[in-house]
């Protein structure tokens, strides 16, 4: 009889993933814990049923419909099966409104990504218009303006379906991707007062949504970014009708094509102020620094879920005699994965309880300094890991993780979104030397030799390669070019550096409280991939490679 390979078995997502339970243990009260663990234990299993449901089944796409029969201009999306179900299961979980609860206090927010990471995968990136929702609601109450908080907050944060609204974050043009100082769209203020936005966003993944906040260029107000405002918009009319806005098409991507990414129009689309009538960079920073975060936990999931699955496929195939488990090479290359992650789970998780000390007042001067620099690192790394990790796993299952309805290959599409979506690695990168300023770095360093405290053997090792990335900072200093030509390096070794610190924490802690072995074999690992990444760039010689045409 022909062999037929046993398909990878996915299991409750809850129960099954010893790093989230473990590091949840001892982070958060105990009571609390307790209180949503049941939640959790129901996502977990979800994350289960939707993988095997969606086995074997054709990947679904939106569809956009412009025109009705009769002519009249209608640009109505559907929706996948799952994207309508998005709803519901929000607010059934309160993946926006646990980040906001005030009963949980500094906890809300790790609260809340525990959640949003048991559920990304399962949600086909219907996380993406939740990010932006937590984020405009974020920024609407970091604004100050109380009327705009009062009409979009309890829509945002509702735990009801039937008034959960969705927000998008409308950035992106065709003239300014990273470069929003680009920006075409014209704010005019019209007799009767009222502004109206006129102009074309080139990437809008959250058109079905109820409200947007968005960028735009008030007329007569100058070039660049800080001539730049933020607006608050509705997209449909008290009557349902769109609020002059037209979907132009939807994008062809190369993943996440659950997500209905729009190319729109403004065409007179009623908008208010949030705040002044400039610097509006400034006033969605803290939209940007939530959805990156977001990105960063979905960036863990997808990890987290090749893991699951490259494990589980690993004791189930057999080659060359015995489980592919059992063959060195093969175990030695999926711990190296989930050495990888462990680090990079602790490091965007720890980004997540400071997140939620500083909205709670409880976070130090320097505890504010780490999460500014912690979110850009956790989102260039884990954004970068993830398509590294998905395309490992892609390698694992053999020829099977390039054939469409294993669900493999689209582990490794989406995972390609991260390092793009919410600003690039570069970016980031760059955004990293922004946060640090003039003596960011020593906070840095001030912060982790508190946290070392517990790191035993591993605290020298930290600690010199922190040593010598403040002095690779302070060397380059005086050459801006440099500088931002090493930032990659850079931005890897701090993250490499802080996540060593906190997972060795985490270890030490779990030894003594069960003496469980396998954070400190993560550790032991991660630490022998090397912490520092720093380089200096030979500038001469990418200046000479700059041109790489002709014979
Ligand atoms: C499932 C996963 C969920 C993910 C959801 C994804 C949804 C995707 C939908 C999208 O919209 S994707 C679009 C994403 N686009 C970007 O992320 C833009 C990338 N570009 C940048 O990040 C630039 O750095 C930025 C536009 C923010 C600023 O560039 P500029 O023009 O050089 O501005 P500048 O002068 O450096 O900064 C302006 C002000 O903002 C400064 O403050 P001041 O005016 O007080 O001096 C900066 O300090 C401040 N600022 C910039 N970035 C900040 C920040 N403040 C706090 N945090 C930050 N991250």
């Amino acid at each position: 009889m022909d062999f037929t390979q046993a398909a990878p078995v996915l299991g409750n997502q809850y129960r099954d993933d010893r790093v989230l339970r473990g590091f949840l243990e001892h982070a958060l009260p105990h009571d609390m814990r307790a209180r949503i663990e049941g939640d959790l234990d129901e996502l977990g299993a979800l994350a289960a049923a939707a993988w095997t449901e969606a086995r074997d089944r054709a990947p679904l796409e939106p569809v956009l419909t412009q025109w009705d029969a009769w002519g009249e201009r209608v640009d109505r999306i559907d929706l996948t099966p799952t994207w309508q179900r998005g709803a519901a299961i929000s607010a059934r979980y309160g993946l926006v409104a646990a980040g906001h609860e005030a009963t949980h206090g500094e906890h809300a927010r790790v609260d809340q990504f525990a959640r949003v990471y048991l559920h990304h995968v399962a949600s086909e990136f219907h996380t993406c218009p939740l990010a932006m929702s937590d984020g405009a609601a974020t920024a609407l109450k970091a604004s100050g303006n109380a009327a705009l908080a009062a009409r979009a907050l309890p829509h945002l944060l509702s735990r009801d379906a039937a008034d959960l609204w969705l927000s998008g974050q409308w950035m992106t043009e065709t003239a300014g991707g990273s470069d929003v100082g680009n920006t075409e769209t014209v704010a005019r203020r019209g007799d009767d007062g009222r502004w109206r936005l006129h102009g074309r966003k080139w990437f809008t993944s959250a058109v079905i949504g109820e409200m947007a906040l968005t960028l735009a260029r008030p007329e007569g107000g100058g070039d660049g970014t800080g001539a730049l405002a933020l607006f608050y918009l509705e997209t449909h009319d008290a009557d349902g009708r769109w609020n002059g806005i037209r979907v132009d098409r939807l994008k062809g991507k190369l993943g996440t094509r659950e997500l209905p990414t729009a190319e729109i129009r403004l065409d007179g689309t009623f908008a208010e102020p949030v705040g002044e009538l400039a610097h509006g960079v400034r006033l969605i920073a803290p939209m940007l620094n939530v959805t990156r975060t977001w990105n960063a936990v979905c960036a863990l999931a997808t990890m987290r879920r090749c893991l699951a699955l490259a494990f589980d496929y690993a004791r189930r195939r057999r080659a060359f005699g015995r489980a592919l488990i059992e063959q060195p090479l093969h175990l030695s290359t999926l711990a190296a994965m989930q050495a990888e992650f462990e680090a990079a789970f602790h490091l965007v998780f720890r980004a997540t309880g400071l997140l939620g000390k500083a909205e709670h007042g409880t976070a130090s001067a320097d505890e504010k300094a780490l999460l500014r620099v912690l979110t850009p690192l956790a989102k260039l790394w884990t954004g970068k890991l993830a398509v590294r990790i998905a395309s490992e796993t892609c390698e694992a299952f053999g020829g099977a993780g390039y054939i469409e309805n294993t669900g493999i290959p689209q582990l490794l599409r989406d995972a390609q979104v991260y390092p793009i979506w919410e600003g690039t690695t570069n970016v980031l990168a760059l955004d990293v030397l922004r946060a640090l300023g003039d003596d960011g770095i020593d906070a840095v360093l001030r912060v982790t030799e508190t946290l070392l405290a517990d790191a035993g053997d591993d605290r020298h090792g930290v600690l010199a390669t922190l040593g010598g990335a403040r002095a690779w900072l302070h060397a380059q200093a005086r050459d801006r070019a440099a500088l931002e030509a090493g930032a990659r390096g850079f931005a890897l070794t701090l993250a490499r550096c802080l996540a060593t610190t906190l997972l060795a924490r985490h270890a030490a802690a779990v030894e003594r409280a069960n003496g469980d072995a396998r954070p400190r074999a993560a550790l032991r690992l991660f630490v022998s991939h090397g912490l520092s990444r720093l380089a200096v760039p030979a500038m001469d010689a990418a200046a000479i490679l700059a041109d790489n045409r002709g014979p």
